[in-house]
């Protein structure tokens, strides 16, 4: 790797919607970070409400006092502790009471230690909301540079020098959008911006658009990846897959890249792990082989094999189409040998298949030595258990079928159906429709035979 290949600022954002992550989780996540190369904890929660609904209130004395261990715990292992507010809910703009209400809390998290500042104005309406803001700026871009440069100019006078980064509310696309522009060519280099790329979520990152967006803007972008981060629509997946289609020499068009998290840290870790290689050596980054690593470190060596199937069948996602690939060619194998070859062997590998899956489902579900990896992860390996179900119900009826022993067939057929309508009841997103396509497969033969 070359000594330069690297991105500035490599960090975590607890920027997702949902139950935010303890205390304890946070002093994990921090030194879990630090212990991967990780250089900046953005602070960020969409869930407390003393950020965004409440901003204008202090913290809680109680709260107050874990930021204050956060920021000191960070600090111990030289990652910087980045505090984030979201005041565009209710601020007016113009106001120069909110304004100094806004800067009182920075500054009351300054004096704990905090030299890095995130102005958040995500997910808010793109239009003024306020009748004394639409009197003074001409729009809501208007109004953020202007609140921004105030914030800014008041930081300046503090006594340590501190960073300001802003996210707009126009936060992915091309750069080139009016809001983002206006915000881009109107605030001085040293304030970066957080841009999520084309998309909200975006598949691939690439040096074109990061050079296109200092293009436009003036900026280099500083990346809110929002990968592995699982929240409102995307709830039902479970992002554990490693990190793609991120360009390898993105670090030197960008300030840095951070990963929004889920909020479940310990699932987190595994894409987190492969993320923090690809940070480390963006040109060397090899998904597959950073994954198995990240899946044996966090699930630990007893389990990773068994972790290693059931995940083979969660990681699909924005950034990965593809759906239980393991399993697909187990079935391309079966139809081919059934077909063409042995058909007793076929079935007993079918069967082998389902028995070590349902096998690999009880043991991360009972006795798995990572506990808390366990219980985020639960409601799909509930369902990677139920498939297993299915899929042995499906085996035991092809064996009974193909061997004219009727009764049997009929048993497994009714076994089959029972344990598919649980299954789909679920709603966890578990080998995608790789395994209704089997079954549906399996039912028009036994159609066909009646
Ligand atoms: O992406 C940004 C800048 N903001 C929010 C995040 O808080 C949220 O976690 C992600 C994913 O749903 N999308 C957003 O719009």
């Amino acid at each position: 790797m070359s000594e330069l290949a690297r991105f500035a600022v490599r960090g975590v954002i607890e920027g997702f919607y949902g139950t935010p992550w303890t205390h304890a989780e946070r002093l994990d996540m921090i030194r879990f970070m630090s212990r991967h190369g990780y250089n900046a904890y953005f602070y960020s929660p969409k869930d407390d409400l003393y950020l965004r609904e409440k901003w204008m209130e202090p913290h809680p004395e109680a709260a107050f006092a874990e930021l204050g261990e956060l920021i000191r715990a960070a600090a111990s292992v030289d990652v910087q502790f980045v505090y984030c507010l979201s005041p565009g809910l209710g601020m007016e703009y113009a106001n120069g009471q909110h304004l100094e209400l806004l800067l009182d809390k920075y500054r009351a998290m300054y004096d704990q230690g905090v030299r890095c500042f995130g102005l958040l104005f995500d997910d808010i309406p793109m239009q003024l909301l306020h009748l004394s803001d639409m009197e003074r700026y001409e729009h809501l871009a208007a109004a953020h540079v202007d609140v921004t440069l105030r914030v800014w100019e008041a930081m300046g006078g503090w006594a340590d020098a501190v960073r300001l980064i802003v996210c707009p509310t126009q936060y992915n696309g091309l750069g080139k959008e009016p809001y983002i522009r206006h915000l881009g060519l109107h605030l001085p280099k040293e304030i970066a911006l957080f841009w999520t790329g084309r998309f909200v979520c975006s598949p691939f990152l690439t040096d074109g658009d990061a050079l296109r967006f200092l293009q436009y803007t003036g900026h280099k972008p500083l990346y809110w990846d929002n990968y592995p981060v699982n929240d409102l629509a995307m709830a039902n997946e479970l992002h554990i897959g490693p990190l793609r289609h991120r360009d390898p020499d993105l670090w030197s068009h960008s300030e840095g890249y951070v990963a929004n998290a889920m909020s479940r840290p310990e699932c987190s870790k595994i894409p987190l792990i492969t993320t923090a290689a690809y940070l480390r050596d963006p040109h060397g980054y090899d998904p597959h082989t950073s994954w198995i690593e990240a899946v044996e470190e966090v699930a630990g060596p007893k389990d990773a094999p068994a972790f290693m199937r059931f995940a083979d069948n969660v990681q699909s996602s924005f950034l990965n189409e593809s759906e239980s690939p393991a399993l697909i060619e187990a079935f391309l194998r079966f139809r081919f040998q059934f077909t063409q070859g042995d058909r007793q062997a076929a079935v007993r590998q079918l069967s082998a298949l389902f028995v070590e899956m349902e096998q690999s489902a009880e043991q991360l579900l009972q006795g798995m030595s990572n506990e808390k990896l366990a219980r985020e992860c639960r409601p799909w390996l509930e369902k990677y258990r139920h498939w297993a179900k299915v899929g042995r119900s499906a085996a035991g009826l092809v064996e009974a079928g193909t061997s004219g022993r009727t009764t049997q067939a009929a048993y497994h057929l009714l076994k089959l159906k029972q344990w598919l309508k649980r299954t789909e009841k679920l709603p966890q997103k578990v080998c995608g429709q790789v395994m209704n396509l089997f079954v549906e497969a399996v039912l028009q033969e036994v159609r066909k035979a009646t």
